[in-house]
């Protein structure tokens, strides 16, 4: 009869020093397999007489079970260690940082804009906004455009086709139906830019379909031009970073306001670099003027008790003059080294007390 104690010690020490779970299984086979050694003494039961069985059969299956037991204790502990190896091998650590592969960059014309918001709103302008696909009356109608007149045909506006009502949507051909909206929908004072983009049929070395416009309007009692101009040449200084600039304003013909004004600023070209502020020479800017009384009473406001200035300018163009692209066909046309080149950070947000670029 073989000594079930030493078998239980040798198959027990095997499992223990047992290295992996492959090791740990040919241990499981060759003691609790089909022919294994366990399996035989509890086939010779079948040989034995009832009492010898009655006495042996208890101890063999004690030891089947603590053998089974052991070798499961064994898995686990062997399963658990190969589980924290692979997952210290394949550890990530999530606190790095990225690797800087592909870098986005804010559009110079969308920092333009970001720095020209920051002024206005430095100045106590809200930023309203409104759709870019207009109906006739808030593009044209209430800006004082009369019906068939070539001021419409000047705007080279893309219309969409008409509606079962016969009604023609168009893209706005500026931000200044955003000033309409307003103007009905609020009670003076109004003080507001109106930043967006806006859509042209045009398209040659100096006009994209579509550009960008800052519009600002101003309404309240007792508003004259000389406010206008403060504003405007405020604006302009802080926005080219310098202490003052001295503007010209060369008279114009807008249908929304009455009067109208081109507005230029001193500039210096001499030395083949722009310098706003200083020498002889006039960048045209912008536009602006008094709100046409027209506009003021088709948006429900009464022209003997409010007046108002309102400006406008291309932000494209202002993006250029200060940053320096010589070419506007440029700036839509999506070269990613292009954009690497004159884009600007997405974390260095523009503001008046930070700084604006
Ligand atoms: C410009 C020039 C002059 C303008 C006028 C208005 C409104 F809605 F108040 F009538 N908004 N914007 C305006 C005036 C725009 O852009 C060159």
């Amino acid at each position: 009869m073989t000594d079930l104690t030493a078998l239980e010690a040798d198959l027990i020490g095997q499992i223990d020093a047992a290295a992996d779970v492959a090791a740990l299984e040919a241990i499981r086979v060759a003691a609790l397999g089909k022919s294994g050694s366990i399996s035989g003494l509890l086939k010779s039961l079948g040989g034995m007489s009832p009492d010898e069985r009655r006495e042996v059969g208890p101890k063999i299956n004690g030891l089947r079970d603590a053998v089974a037991a052991a070798i499961a204790a064994r898995k686990t502990t062997l399963e658990d260690a190969e589980l924290d190896k692979k997952l210290a091998a394949e550890a990530l650590d999530l606190s790095l940082p990225a690797v800087p592969r592909r870098k986005g960059s804010v559009h110079p014309t969308m920092q333009t804009m970001d720095e020209m918001v920051a002024i206005f709103a430095d100045m106590g302008f809200a930023v309203a906004e409104g759709p870019d696909i207009e109906d006739d009356f808030h593009n044209f109608t209430a800006l004082n455009f009369p019906e068939k007149h070539p001021a419409r045909e000047m705007h080279d506006t893309f219309f969409f086709n008409r509606k079962e009502d016969g009604e023609r949507m168009l893209l706005r051909t500026h931000t200044s139906p955003v000033q309409v909206r307003t103007m009905m929908s609020q009670q003076p004072p109004i003080r507001i830019i109106a930043p967006g983009r806006t859509y042209r049929c045009d398209s040659d070395a100096t006009h994209t379909p579509m550009f960008h416009q800052v519009e600002g309007l101003v309404i309240d009692k007792a508003i004259h031009m000389g406010h206008l101009k403060w504003t405007l040449e405020t604006f302009l200084a802080r926005f080219f970073e310098t202490d003052s600039v001295t503007t010209r304003f060369r008279p114009h013909h807008f249908p929304f306001t009455e009067p109208s004004a081109e507005t230029d600023v001193q500039c210096d070209r001499s030395g083949g670099e722009l310098k706003i502020g200083q020498g002889s020479d006039w960048l045209e800017i912008l536009g602006c003027g008094m709100v046409h009384p027209n506009v003021l009473r088709a948006c429900g406001i009464d022209p003997t008790v409010y007046q108002g200035f309102a400006f406008g300018m291309g932000v494209d163009r202002l993006a250029m003059l200060k940053y320096g692209m010589p070419d506007l066909r440029d700036m839509f046309a999506g070269d990613t080294r292009w954009l690497s080149h004159y884009g600007f950070s997405a974390f260095a947000a523009p503001s008046q007390a930070a700084g604006l670029s």
